[in-house]
């Protein structure tokens, strides 16, 4: 799906994505990633209802990082829990901590298997915190408190699976290294791809609604680069 920056417009896309997959008979499931801010959305609404009705193969994870930039969990919704919400789709809920790493890949599983099999959608909640900023922009200190995120910090996930790595034996101090370097490489190479990307051109904004253009979007399309020209 091309990239859309408004909260929450992927989770139709998802369902729509997974419903397809369905009436054609294939065995894909659509899997979709969103904030906890992304609840309070008429789409996430929309797209687990239809998710519901229809049976479609759809995840629906919900990283619940307790913030939504400023907006913190308990003003988001008077629902106990995010997973509970499932429950008025006619679907499964679940909750799990989302700081572990290996209950999030069972879990995940467990739902692909069930869409996978014609058992429908499935809501994950994973728990977890935003210890950073949401952004450059954002300044945390301005509405939470230290003392808010100190009990969260030994849940840290990094630090879970280094201790669970190491105590295999499959982590010690040169694998870090050799890791971070090689990761460091990857993201530097990254960043020389991406910038040597071309800006998008104005037509690029008319391209991704329909699989071909409808005769209106085709008139402002000619009207935008009538005026550009
Ligand atoms: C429809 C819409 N409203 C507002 C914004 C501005 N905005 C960007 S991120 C964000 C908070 C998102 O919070 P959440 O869904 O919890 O996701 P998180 O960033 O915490 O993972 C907001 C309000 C936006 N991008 N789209």
């Amino acid at each position: 799906m091309p990239v859309a920056i408004p909260v929450g417009t992927h989770l139709p896309h998802a369902v729509g994505v997974a419903w397809a997959a369905k009436l054609k008979g294939e065995k894909t499931v659509a899997v979709v990633y969103f904030g906890d801010g992304a609840t309070s959305k008429g789409d996430f609404h929309e797209a687990l209802n239809f998710a519901g009705v229809f049976k479609t193969p759809t995840i629906f994870f919900c990283q619940n990082n307790q913030f939504a930039i400023s907006v913190p969990r308990s003003l988001q919704t008077a629902s106990k829990t995010i997973a509970q919400k499932a429950i008025a789709y006619g679907f499964d809920g679940i909750q799990v901590d989302g700081n572990d790493l290996f209950a999030v890949i069972a879990v995940t599983k467990e739902a692909v298997e069930k869409a996978r099999s014609g058992g429908g959608a499935t809501l994950i909640e994973g728990v977890t915190f935003r210890f950073g900023p949401h952004t450059t922009a954002d300044d945390p200190t301005k509405y939470r408190t230290e003392a808010e995120i100190e009990p969260w910090k030994p849940l840290d996930p990094m630090i879970r699976l280094r201790l669970y790595l190491k105590e295999k034996g499959l982590w010690n101090e040169e694998v870090e290294q050799r890791m971070t370097e090689e990761a460091q490489k990857e993201i530097d190479q990254a960043v020389v791809d991406a910038e040597a990307v071309p800006p998008p051109g104005p037509a690029e904004i008319f391209k991704y609604v329909f699989e071909e253009m409808t005769p209106p979007l085709k008139e402002q399309l000619g009207y935008l680069k009538s005026t550009l020209a």
